[in-house]
């Protein structure tokens, strides 16, 4: 006689990430559900280090990009993008994390910075420079 085993109902939602970091907590970061692949799609990748963006300073070219931001710091981190139309940042990542930011850029000149209190200030900060 087979047994009818109860489904054992694992619901798949992640649990809010606890932060030892007492000034900013971390957004836990979904999987991109679209990819940025070339000629439609640019991806820039930009390391977040305490406290400064490397690279500072990026030349791309207008049109759909994925901004990637590799949190190499110890603290939490985020990039902004503003300038124009265009005024999004990533998720606040957790040291060790990945987040992304799709944006659609046209030929100017966009800030990007940290908006965590003070890391602009300390030097997260750069320029993102658009060609048509
Ligand atoms: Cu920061």
């Amino acid at each position: 006689m087979k047994r009818v085993l109860g489904l054992i109902a694992v619901a798949p939602f992640v649990l809010s990430a606890c932060t030892s970091d007492g000034e900013q907590a971390v957004d836990v970061v979904p999987t991109p559900t679209t990819r940025c692949l070339p000629p439609d799609c640019v991806e820039i990748v930009i390391d977040g280090l305490d406290y400064a963006f490397n690279p500072p300073t990026i030349t791309t070219r207008a049109g759909a990009a994925r901004v990637v931001l590799r949190n190499l710091g110890q603290k939490v981190h985020n990039l902004k993008v503003q300038g124009g139309a265009v005024e999004a940042r990533t998720l606040n990542l957790a040291p060790g994390a990945t987040g992304f930011l799709d944006v659609t850029l046209e030929a100017r000149r966009y800030d990007i910075f940290c908006t965590i209190t003070g890391h602009a200030e300390r030097g997260m900060r750069g320029v993102l420079t658009v060609t048509p």
